[in-house]
């Protein structure tokens, strides 16, 4: 194989775990404050979620029991849904370039609470699914 060719082969392998390094951080934030009509203090749990055909990254995500968990989603190729149904929320993961969408669960209550797929975007669409751990 000539060389110029191997250079095109490494270079998006290094941009895509380069990216994924950069997501991986976003969604290690600390915890941060935030307060309620009452004026108790919350604490906010953020994290990032990327969605793909088919499955989302991280699909189990761990959340201590009376915090405010904030999801980043962005799509990393098509438009996709993220459907919590215990939680009512339902919204579109806008596709890749588009942006990103945030979704704020409330994580009052220990547990585990599924969440899914709520946009068809292929043959695996149904098992592209994920759980938020509560406790
Ligand atoms: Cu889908």
């Amino acid at each position: 194989m000539k060389p110029h060719r191997w250079k095109y082969q490494v270079l998006p392998a290094t941009l895509t775990i380069i990216l994924l390094l950069v997501v991986l951080s976003y969604g290690q934030e600390g915890p941060t404050q935030s307060s309620n009509k009452s004026g108790q203090s919350r604490e906010i749990q953020k994290v990032s979620v990327v969605a793909e055909r088919f499955n989302f990254t991280p699909s189990k995500i761990k959340v201590k029991e009376g915090t405010l968990l904030e999801i980043t989603l962005t799509s990393d190729d098509t438009f996709h849904g993220f459907r919590m149904p215990s939680a009512k929320i339902n919204q579109v993961i806008p596709a890749r370039g588009r942006g990103s969408v945030k979704v704020v669960f409330d994580a009052k209550e220990k547990g585990s609470y599924a969440f899914e797929c709520s946009r068809p975007c292929g043959a695996g669409h149904t098992m592209m699914r994920g759980v938020i751990i509560v406790e």
